[in-house]
């Protein structure tokens, strides 16, 4: 075997079954070797950060990584912004950065630039090959690697001449991840804690999965502690008779508001909540040090540890089922954040992926969607913006058996149109939903929220999507994908209804008024 070959070798023996890629001349061995091995499914992305954001959607829907083929330093920085979303989101993650062959780098050709410097922004693990016969060991580490700590992503990085150059025949075997603990004290300091008085349990990472939800609601149900989640989770299971949770509100002084309710905050999964920007008066941290009580960080077993605490609190293994909040009524007329979100939640089916990206646009969803039937709801994880139609397309290749839905807000869902191209190739069940309100609505309202009164026709022209407008339906169709626009209630729920109807990608641009 070559390096190459070594490496998709070593990769399949690790089960990695999807890589999505954007090659270059350096990275052509591995596309060869990927032909001559078939096992992994390989698809084209035509931006990288539509290949970190499938792998990112992917990773988060398996928990196991994909692997991204990305062309140097120059491929690796286009696919930053959502390998940062990914980093915190906690996904597993396998960068394959192709580089110079190694007596070429010396001359500095036109391409050469530190990945390294790159990688480490967002990789727990960073290597280098630097000959053919440690390539396969290299890759069983990285990927290794990526099942530490909760999740984490790896990058490899593999020069030419190093792909080319005979590496033997030997793969390493699979080791397995070391298995995560939990401290006892800290379940002992949260049932205390949860016996003392007013308190809420603060979900993220495993903790919002079928089996932490249940568990939390039991111990809800055992001590009266309210159930709150990150604002900005990764990955929850919601709908049909799942606990539910209050999301801490994304801007501070409401999230401070809703925090000072509680004696305790007990984390379970999560760390202590971070305001998302620092507003002059206000703190960074949402709860106070005294208020924060930690159960399980993201990296340790959170399953166990809350288990162990509903043993510990006696908890009941039912959970009495609470008075849900109904689905709204579907809406008539005017497309608007409320309506938006109502038609959502009313028609989205039964074990869907709805991936929300929706900003100012899908206020009002994660509150209209508590009554759906069962989903799994990722959210946009580290602010960057672009993640959704990646994530999207990594979660339908993942998940074929079930709809994802991607909820849009014009501005991001602008970043990453490539994705849309994927979809329609790969015929992805992938229903892209565009709130399209034309604008940055979201500075807008920061604007405002900062006191400012009148905008002058700079600021105007930074948060106006208008002049020209962005033409979804031609955007949609040019990458391939069957494409509507709608300005009613009644047109969307229509729409929408035509769409899981079918097979295949389909995009309607929902126009707010
Ligand atoms: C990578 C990146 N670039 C820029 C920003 C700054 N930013 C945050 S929100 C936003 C606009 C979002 O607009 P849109 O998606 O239309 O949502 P709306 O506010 O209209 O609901 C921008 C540019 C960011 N968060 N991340
Ligand atoms: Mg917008």
């Amino acid at each position: 075997m070559n390096g190459a070959q070594s490496l998709i070798a070593a990769a399949l023996r690790e089960g990695i079954e999807v890589c999505f890629a954007n090659p270059g001349t350096t990275e052509l061995p591995l596309v060869l070797a990927l032909d001559e091995a078939p096992g992994i499914r390989s698809i084209l992305c035509l931006h990288e950060n539509v290949a970190t954001g499938a792998a990112d959607g992917y990773g988060r829907m398996l928990s196991k990584p994909a692997m991204c083929l990305l062309h140097l330093g120059p491929g690796l920085a286009n696919g930053l912004t959502n390998l940062h979303n990914a980093r915190r989101a906690g996904t597993p993650l396998l960068n394959v950065i192709g580089e110079h062959a190694t007596w070429h780098i010396e001359a500095d050709p036109l391409l050469a630039s530190n990945i390294e410097a790159l990688a480490h922004t967002f990789s727990a693990s960073t290597k280098r090959s630097t000959d053919a016969q440690s390539i396969a060991v290299n890759l069983a580490d990285a990927v290794h690697a990526t099942g530490i700590g909760g999740g984490g992503i790896a990058t490899l990085i593999v020069p030419h001449d190093c792909q080319m150059a005979d590496a033997g025949d030997e793969i390493p075997a699979r080791r397995p991840i070391p298995k995560s603990s939990f401290s006892s004290a800290n379940v002992s300091g949260a049932a205390k804690a949860l016996r003392r008085g007013k308190s809420a349990i603060l979900l993220g990472g495993v903790g919002l999965s079928e089996a932490g939800l249940k568990l939390a609601g039991r111990i809800a149900a055992a001590t009266g502690a309210d159930l709150l989640c990150d604002t900005f989770f990764a990955r929850m299971e919601r709908g049909g008779d799942l606990p539910t949770a209050t999301r801490l509100p994304y801007f501070p002084d409401q999230a401070l508001a809703l925090a000072r309710r509680y004696e305790s905050v007990v984390l379970a999964g999560t760390r202590r909540p971070v305001a998302f920007f620092g507003y002059p008066g206000l703190p960074s941290y949402v709860t106070s040090e005294e208020q924060t009580v930690v159960l399980a960080t993201r990296a340790e077993d959170v399953l166990g540890a809350l288990e162990a605490l509903a043993a510990e609190l006696n908890a009941p293994n039912d959970i009495p089922q609470k008075q849900r909040t109904p689905l709204p009524a579907m809406p008539k007329g005017q497309l608007n954040t409320q309506s938006v979100a109502a038609v959502i939640a009313r028609l989205q089916p039964e074990n869907g992926i709805v991936m929300d990206e929706a900003l100012t646009v899908g206020m009002a969803y994660f509150d209209s969607s508590q009554s759906a039937p069962r989903f799994s709801h990722l959210m946009l994880t580290g602010g960057a913006i672009g993640q959704g139609p990646g994530a999207a397309t990594g979660a339908a290749i993942a998940c074929p058996g079930r709809k994802v839905i991607n909820f849009e807000s014009d501005g991001c869902g602008a970043y990453s149109i490539q994705a849309f191209w994927s979809q329609a190739r790969e015929n992805l069940d992938v229903i892209t939903i565009i709130g399209s309100n034309r604008s940055y609505n979201i500075l807008n309202v920061e604007f405002e929220r900062a006191g400012v009164k009148a905008l002058g026709p700079i600021a105007r022209s930074m948060t106006g999507l208008d002049h020209p407008y962005l033409d979804w339906v031609r955007i949609g169709e040019g990458f391939g994908v069957p494409s509507v626009a709608v300005d009613s209630a009644e047109g969307l729920a229509r729409e929408l209804e035509n769409a899981l109807a079918r097979k295949g990608p389909r995009l309607i641009e929902a126009i707010m008024s």
